[in-house]
C-alpha cells in the first residue's frame, strides 16, 4: 500500500482542557506529508473534517458536548469507510473521541485489530467517568460499552481484539471493565519487566491474521519527551521504546491505519510534541535506521 490519506480532526469537545483542536496544524507543521514522501508513499491530504467550536455550541448538561462529537465523527466514519481500499488513512487529532468515528471508519471496510498506545485505558462510561470528558470513552464505546448514542454508532471491535500498551492511570470503574471485557492490557510494568520489543510481538500474535489499526496517543510518551498533552502522567515510554514498538509493528506488513491524537500545541514546547509523533508515523510507515 503505498498511497496515503491524510485527514485533519481539529476537534477538542471531548478533552477537558482546550487547545487540542490545534493539533493537526501542529503535525502537518511539523512536516508530516514531506516526511512520507520521502519514504515513497503517494500522499494526500485531505482538509479537516468540519468540528463546531465549543463556543459556538450551548454549554451541554450531562455528557459534555455528546451530540456535537457524535455528529462530527459520524462524518468522520463516513470519510475514512470512503477512502479506497488501496489507501492507508492517517488521522490527526484532535482529542481522543475521534477514534470512535475513525476506527468504526476502518472497521466497516474490513475487520481490524486495534493497538491503543495510551496512558490511560479510555474505557469509561459515562456511568464510571470522573470527569465527564468524552475522550475517555472511546476504546469502550468501540468495544460496545457506554452511551447509547455512541455505541449505536460506532461499536465495532470485539474486545478481544484490542490491546492496550503504556497504560499507568486507569480509573476504578474503567480497570473493572477492562478486566471484564477481556481487553490485553500492557502497563507500564509490563514494559519494564518485559520490554517493549516482547510486547509488540505477543500484541501481534494475540491479534494474528488481522489487519492493524494503530491509535496513539501522545500521552503514552514520558512527559519530559511530550510535554505538549492535555493529562500528563509521568513514567511513559522513552524516546526508543516508541520508536521501537512502530518499527516492529511496521515490520509485521500488518498495520493499515493510524490515528496521532490528543497533541496541544498551547501546552507544547516549540512542537517538540508534534515533531516526536511525526517521527513516530514515520517508524510506523516503515522508516528504518539502516
Ligand atoms: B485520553 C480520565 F479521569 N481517565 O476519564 C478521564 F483521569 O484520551 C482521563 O487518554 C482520560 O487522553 C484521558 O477523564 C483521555 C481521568
Ligand atoms: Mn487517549
Ligand atoms: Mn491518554
Ligand atoms: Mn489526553
Amino acid at each position: 500500500m503505498r498511497r496515503i490519506g491524510v485527514l485533519g480532526m481539529p476537534m477538542d469537545l471531548g478533552a477537558g482542557r482546550r487547545g487540542v483542536d490545534m493539533g493537526p496544524s501542529a503535525l502537518r507543521y511539523a512536516r508530516l506529508k514531506d516526511g512520507l514522501e520521502a519514504l515513497g508513499f503517494a500522499v494526500t491530504d485531505l482538509g479537516d473534517v468540519d468540528v463546531p467550536v465549543a463556543e459556538s455550541l450551548p454549554p451541554g448538561g450531562g455528557l459534555r458536548f455528546l451530540e456535537p462529537i457524535r455528529e462530527a465523527c459520524l462524518t468522520l466514519k463516513e470519510r475514512v469507510a470512503a477512502l479506497p481500499e488501496d489507501t492507508f488513512p492517517i488521522v490527526l487529532g484532535g482529542d481522543h473521541s475521534l477514534s470512535m468515528g475513525s476506527v468504526a471508519g476502518v472497521a466497516a471496510r474490513k475487520e481490524v485489530g486495534v493497538i491503543w498506545v495510551d496512558a490511560h485505558g479510555d474505557f469509561n462510561t459515562p456511568e464510571t467517568s470522573p470527569s465527564g470528558n468524552i475522550h475517555g470513552m472511546p476504546l469502550a464505546v468501540l468495544a460496545g460499552l457506554g452511551h447509547p448514542r455512541l455505541v449505536e454508532a460506532f461499536g465495532s471491535v470485539d474486545p478481544s481484539r484490542i490491546v492496550l500498551i503504556g497504560v499507568r492511570s486507569l480509573d476504578p470503574g474503567e480497570r473493572r471493565l477492562l478486566g471484564e471485557a477481556g481487553v490485553r492490557v500492557y502497563t507500564m510494568h509490563e514494559v519494564d519487566r518485559l520490554g517493549i520489543a516482547r510486547i509488540a510481538e505477543e500484541a501481534l500474535d494475540h491479534l494474528k491474521g488481522l489487519p492493524l489499526h494503530v491509535s496513539l496517543d501522545a500521552d503514552v510518551l514520558d512527559p519530559g519527551l511530550a510535554p505538549g498533552v492535555g493529562t500528563p502522567v509521568p513514567g511513559g515510554l522513552t524516546y526508543r521504546e516508541a520508536h521501537l514498538l512502530m518499527e516492529i509493528l511496521a515490520q509485521s506488513g500488518r498495520v493499515h491505519s493510524l490515528d496521532l491524537v490528543e497533541v496541544n500545541p498551547i501546552l507544547d514546547e516549540k512542537n517538540r510534541t508534534a515533531e516526536m509523533m511525526v517521527g513516530l508515523a514515520l517508524s510506523l510507515l516503515g522508516k528504518r535506521i539502516l
